[in-house]
């Protein structure tokens, strides 16, 4: 049963945004204050007082150091005076204040190089945002990090503070530095959502249908919290043994490639699906929570994205089901980019409210509300509206099987019986493992209620399983299946009790992989699986290269495009992946994974035929937490992630050398 339940107007959408408003009363400048630049983020327009502010205030900064004021003496309201609006000075001053930090009591020449560098970087960033020129961003970072490392002897002291503790080499100094200023002026500089009232959808624009046009249809399923081996039998139900996906299975993997190693570049909700919409990691995007203010919908800027690029391109855009954490404080307004937006406003299972292109409509708790089937009707009635018309983008995002993973009422019973999920990691923390995993607890209370959650998980699935072959159904119904790339993947994975670790965000296997189908039959006539690491960055310029189109000169997407792997012939792909992750109650960390020879550890490798002959190729994951502490595993030959190896000094090369390929890559 539905109701209409409220209507778009103008002022409902102004409320929408009172987030922006938020004051945060007269800003606190006193010295010997510690700031909280949590309340004073994202406050700034990229304007010349900005950047000018920025430099002076880094010079007064300086000056504090030389003269051994230090910093938390140093006052910087006359540096700071040109900036007019008073939280966007609280926020250049915070920002400023937390690089400051970073070089501890800036008392060496080669510290104060060190934030010189950082905040003349952060100072030309606003400049570049300004006019527009992110394409010079990576530039003015290598030298920030070139100029600021060149000062300095080695090891560094006094050492470097916070994030960049343990950083005593002149190159990881700089490059830690840099990295933070570059990461600051994000938050500073953000700007938030450009979420509009919805207008009328866009008319077609009489161009040709994909089949017509050569650029194929994309149907992009996400599901969320989805283990990578939960479309297989590997967690098989005894009362139906096979596949835990038999649709999934029979519609896109025995017609497509399975990706062995899908993984996402950030294991949270919200930092993953931003990624998606822009191909770029969580470092660059600044979303890296579900929240503010380093997180969530408020905080996403919307202003570019995939959904806009195709949109632009002539498509016609959908989406379907769950958007990112915090919409429910945006909505009824619709991101650009979409001619169709039906968004569940609270994500859950049922009692919701669903909005339809700015009408907002309850579901209440009758199977026929149950979000999975609804979210399925609303794709089949895209694709059906779509017949003969211009090329489609349907992401269509369900909630199943994150918690409390409520499966259609006749599925439920479906895998009772299976036995309780006990892979060799179950329960045990890895030997020398940093002290957030040391420290959890795993009672018989805990494995109960993951067991029981694992089958609830495998329940919710099984309607997901049935959208995607209504979803192929309507695709065949209107004549696009032949012409349509459908990927089936997921946000980030599930630990289920590996590691003590019940949910997701950590760093191992468990948490970072996600199922990961494409089928497309122009370029894939047979199924097949590959191993190269695909990623949730990836999608949008797989997207963009089928559609012949590019995103905007100045934005840089992080992703490749799949296309060559789909195609099948020779192909330079990624050797290694960085995954990264902020907050929470594992400490903040990032990781790299990467291939290398068993007896030269420096000697990049996919496999064996990469190395010498008597030689394997070891996949290893290295990890980099900002406690200073470092995880180590060898992937081939420890794939449970049981024993670190990062204290062994046998590896100290091994560790250097990927330790300056993760940063790297942090620095994309
Ligand atoms: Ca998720």
């Amino acid at each position: 049963m539905t109701h209409a339940a409220a209507v778009l107007s103008q002022r409902s959408w102004a409320a929408a945004v009172l987030w922006l408003l938020v004051a945060t009363g007269p800003a606190a400048r006193a010295q010997n204050q510690t700031f909280d630049c949590e309340d004073v983020d994202h406050d700034c327009a990229a304007t010349r007082d900005v950047g000018r502010g920025v430099s002076r205030g880094g010079v007064a900064l300086l000056r504090c150091f030389e003269d051994g004021t230090g910093a938390d003496a140093c006052d910087l309201t006359a540096a700071l005076s040109g900036i007019a609006d008073e939280q966007c000075r609280s926020a250049v001053e915070c920002q400023l204040r937390q690089l400051a930090a970073l070089v501890g009591d800036g008392s060496t020449r080669c510290v104060q190089e060190l934030f010189r560098q950082g905040y003349k970087f952060m100072a030309t960033k606003v400049r570049r945002v300004q006019r527009n020129r992110l394409s010079r961003v990576p530039d003015d970072l290598a030298r920030c990090k070139d100029l600021g490392g060149r000062r300095c002897v080695d090891p560094i002291a006094p050492s470097l503070t916070d994030a960049c503790v343990g950083k005593t080499t002149p190159v990881d100094g700089a490059g830690c530095v840099c990295a933070a200023a570059d990461g600051l002026s994000n938050r500073m500089l953000l700007t938030p959502p450009t979420c509009t009232p919805p207008a009328a959808p866009a008319a077609a624009r009489g161009l040709a249908s994909a089949a017509a046009s050569g650029r194929p249809n994309f149907v992009f399923i996400l599901s969320d919290d989805q283990r990578f081996d939960t479309v297989d039998a590997t967690h098989q139900s005894p009362k139906r043994p096979g596949p835990v996906m038999p649709i999934v299975t029979s519609e896109l993997v025995n017609s497509g490639v399975t990706f062995t190693n899908g993984h996402v570049t950030t294991s949270l909700c919200c930092p993953s699906r931003t990624s998606i919409l822009t191909g770029d990691y969580s470092h660059r995007t600044g979303v890296h929570d579900n929240d503010p203010p380093d997180g969530g919908a408020e905080v996403f800027d919307d202003s570019q994205t995939i959904a806009i690029w195709l949109h632009d391109a002539g498509y016609r855009t959908g989406f379907i089901g769950k958007y990112l954490n915090g919409y429910s404080s945006l909505s009824p307004c619709i991101p650009p980019g979409y001619d169709e937006w039906h968004v569940q406003v609270q994500v859950k299972f049922y009692e919701y409210d669903l909005n339809d292109n700015g009408t907002v409509t309850h579901f209440d708790s009758a199977a026929t509300d149950y979000s999975g089937e609804v979210m399925t009707q609303r794709a089949v009635q895209f694709i059906h509206d779509s017949a003969g018309g211009r090329p489609f983008f349907l992401h269509v995002s369900q909630k199943a099987p994150h918690a409390p993973a409520i499966a259609y009422p006749t599925d439920i019973g479906l895998f009772d019986g299976i036995a309780p999920w006990r892979p060799a990691n179950y329960a045990v923390a890895p030997t020398n493992g940093p002290a957030w995993v040391q420290s959890l607890t795993w009672s018989q209370k805990q494995a109960d209620s993951t067991d029981a959650f694992r089958i609830k998980q495998l329940e919710s699935l099984q309607d997901v399983d049935r959208g995607v072959g209504a979803i192929m159904q309507a695709l065949r119904d209107i004549g696009e299946d032949g012409s349509t790339l459908v990927i089936y993947t997921s946000d980030n994975g599930f630990s289920l009790g590996s590691h003590k670790w019940k949910p997701k965000t950590c760093p191992y296997e468990e948490c970072i992989r996600v199922p990961l189908i494409m089928r497309y039959p122009p370029l894939v006539t047979a199924p097949r699986t590959d191993n190269r690491f695909v990623l949730n960055i990836d999608f949008a310029p797989t997207f963009l290269e089928l559609a012949n189109t590019q995103a905007p000169s100045g934005f840089v997407v992080n992703g490749q495009s799949v296309v060559p792997l789909l195609a099948g012939g020779p192909v330079t792909w990624r050797d290694d992946l960085l995954n990264e992750h902020w907050n929470g109650k594992i400490p903040t960390n990032a990781l790299v994974k990467q291939g290398r020879c068993s007896t030269a550890t420096t000697t990049v490798c996919k496999t064996a035929a990469d190395c010498g002959s008597g030689q394997t190729c070891n996949i290893w994951k290295y990890v980099e937490y900002v406690t200073s502490e470092r995880e180590l595993y060898n992937l081939t030959t420890d794939p449970s992630e049981l024993n670190n190896v990062a204290g062994d000094p046998a590896n100290a090369t091994l560790k250097a050398s990927l330790a300056t390929r993760l940063h790297q890559l942090q620095a994309q």
